[in-house]
């Protein structure tokens, strides 16, 4: 990839597409394709063919897809996983019919067991059961990054992947049911009385990796000539939801007192993922947690006085 390359971003209107596009022309590539939901639906196959087929873009970017956190997983496990299944399907095959040699494929490391050791190896991948709550989702994203590994051994392609731990940042989805839980905490401090109620027992642990910290391992895996099929990208900084809610009270300035419901779902115990990989290779993360927050509340405050918050 060079500064020339004509590059396709699939989702550059979600959090991570749109970090990835500020990061692709901070870093010089100008070249750059994307198509609005309403230009392009990725759910229809010859839609997207005929895209590929106009623009034979050098290199794709699939950060698109329908994302959400525990709450909205564990209720629509059949929409995650038929609409993610579509986008992974149709934007790999679709470039790969149109001759695009190289495509960066974006997953999540849910994709991982639920009891897989800790951190987790790429090698994990498929050794025993996925989390209930979000396993359309992490199968639609495995069917992904196996088209992927398939169409590079059987024909040549260089198509690979990324999976990154729990991400945060500018754009993210406020929804207090279907959001994460990062920026989900950050509108419930923002806009609390006396007392805020939390998810679970507050008990499981994540990791978080802010966005433009992803935006840069995107950068970093297409500049490999080789890379692996799959790599994990993740900051290494693991805290329980315990902690991350004292976290995100303190960089709000709240001071409600916080109630856990255990009635709500605690998700997978603990997902935190090796990136011995991708270090090992010359990529290292560069936004720790407690700057990584203080930005996106500062996001946050902005989208909502600008009024185009995703609440
Ligand atoms: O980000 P999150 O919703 O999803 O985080 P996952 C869920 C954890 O935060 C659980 C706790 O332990 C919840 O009990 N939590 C506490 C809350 N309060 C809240 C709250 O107000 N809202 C939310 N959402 N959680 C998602 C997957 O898993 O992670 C996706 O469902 C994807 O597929 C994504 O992989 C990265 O980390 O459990």
């Amino acid at each position: 990839m060079d500064a020339r390359s004509k590059i396709y971003v699939a989702g550059h209107k979600g959090m991570v597409g749109s970090a990835v596009c500020r990061a692709l022309d901070a870093a010089g590539f100008k070249n750059v394709v994307v198509r609005s939901h309403s230009q392009l639906d990725l759910l229809d196959a010859c839609a997207v063919g005929a895209f590929y087929e106009e623009e034979k873009p050098d290199v794709a970017v699939i950060a698109a897809a329908r994302v959400g956190g525990i709450g909205a997983n564990s209720a629509a496990n059949a929409l995650f996983l038929y609409e993610n299944e579509m986008i992974a399907l149709n934007t790999v095959w679709g470039a790969y019919k149109a001759g695009v040699k190289r495509l960066l494929f974006l997953g999540s490391t849910c994709i991982y067991p639920r009891l897989a050791p800790q951190p987790i190896p790429e090698s994990a991948l498929l050794t025993s059961e996925l989390e209930k709550t979000n396993e359309g989702y992490a199968l639609a994203k495995i069917s992904g990054l196996k088209l992927c590994e398939f169409l590079r051994r059987e024909s040549g392609v260089l198509y690979h992947s990324l999976m990154p731990t729990n991400l945060y940042g500018p754009g993210d989805n406020y929804d207090i049911v279907h959001g994460h839980v990062l920026p989900t905490l950050i509108r419930k401090f923002e806009t609390a009385g006396d007392a805020v109620t939390l998810w679970g027992t507050g008990s499981a642990l994540r990791e978080f990796l802010h966005v433009d910290d992803l935006a840069s391992a995107c950068l970093f895996a297409l500049s490999l000539d080789n890379p692996p099929d799959v790599m994990n990208v993740g900051s290494g900084e693991e805290v329980s939801i315990r902690e991350l809610a004292e976290a995100v009270k303190n960089a709000t300035g709240s001071g409600a007192r916080i109630v856990w419901d255990a009635t709500k779902p605690d998700g997978t115990p603990r997902k935190l993922c090796d990136t011995s990989l991708i270090r090992s290779l010359g990529w290292k993360p560069s936004i720790p947690l407690a700057e990584g927050l203080r930005r996106t509340v500062a996001a946050y405050r902005r989208e909502v006085a600008d009024g185009v918050a995703r609440l």
